[in-house]
């Protein structure tokens, strides 16, 4: 049986996981340093349809450069090769640390592994992915607005208003804006052929695979 993918990407800590808890109630495992996710983890939800919780993209503190070298490898391999199999694709950043963290990774020359990810996802799935804006409930409101601002920019190439179908701020911790997403991300799977995809699997003790 051929297996369809929901998949969850994004850098480490970001909150892919806790994402995924708020808005299907699968109960994948969340952790305060990045790192929690290991691998690529599958929980089947129907009969072909998979949510994938991702490892963290990128850089994180005292990682081995090799070990993190190999987990983006696997996850780009993974987008390259299952492409046909997405059906839908979900990107989380952190809207509070985007600039900063850009900045300080690329050693000030500003390359954004974000909206990198956000591109090799829609060149090779053939669609923008939805992007969680998250934490929002963290920081000041002028630092996120100028970290959304930033995102926007770039992921768009300077034309932002593009850019309000997809992105969507969230606070997957405590549960705000999720009913927005959630109701694309339900719309879009009917597209797509699957109706009521989270219908069985709340607080439903899953084992994933890789
Ligand atoms: N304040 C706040 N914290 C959040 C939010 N979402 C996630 N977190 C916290 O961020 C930390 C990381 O969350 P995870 O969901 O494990 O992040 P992840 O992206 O899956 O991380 P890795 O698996 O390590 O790559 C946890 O301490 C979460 O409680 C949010 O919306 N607001
Ligand atoms: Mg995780």
């Amino acid at each position: 049986m051929l297996e369809r993918y929901i998949i969850f990407t994004g850098r480490p800590n970001a909150g892919k996981s806790t994402t995924i808890r708020a808005l299907t109630g699968v109960k994948v495992p969340i952790g305060k340093k990045p790192g929690t996710t290991k691998k690529i983890n599958k929980y089947q939800i129907s009969k072909d349809l998979y949510l994938v919780d991702m490892p963290g993209y990128g850089r994180k503190l005292g990682a081995h450069r090799n070990s993190e070298d190999r987990t983006k490898d696997k996850i780009l391999k993974f987008i390259e090769k299952e492409a046909d199999n997405i059906v839908v694709a979900i990107h989380v950043f952190n809207i509070n640390t985007f600039i900063e963290t850009e900045r300080r990774l690329a050693r000030k020359v500003f390359i954004s592994i974000d909206i990198e990810l956000v591109q090799y996802i829609a060149e090779n799935v053939g669609e923008v992915p939805f992007v969680a804006a998250n934490k929002i409930d963290k920081g000041k409101e002028q630092d996120i607005m100028e970290n959304m601002d930033a995102f926007l920019y770039g992921v768009t190439d300077g034309d932002p208003e593009a850019a309000v179908d997809y992105v969507f701020p969230i606070s997957a911790k405590k549960k705000v804006g999720i009913g927005q997403l959630k109701s694309r991300l339900v719309q879009k799977l009917g597209e797509k052929g699957y109706t009521n995809p989270f219908r069985d699997v709340r607080n439903r003790k899953m084992n994933y695979r890789d």
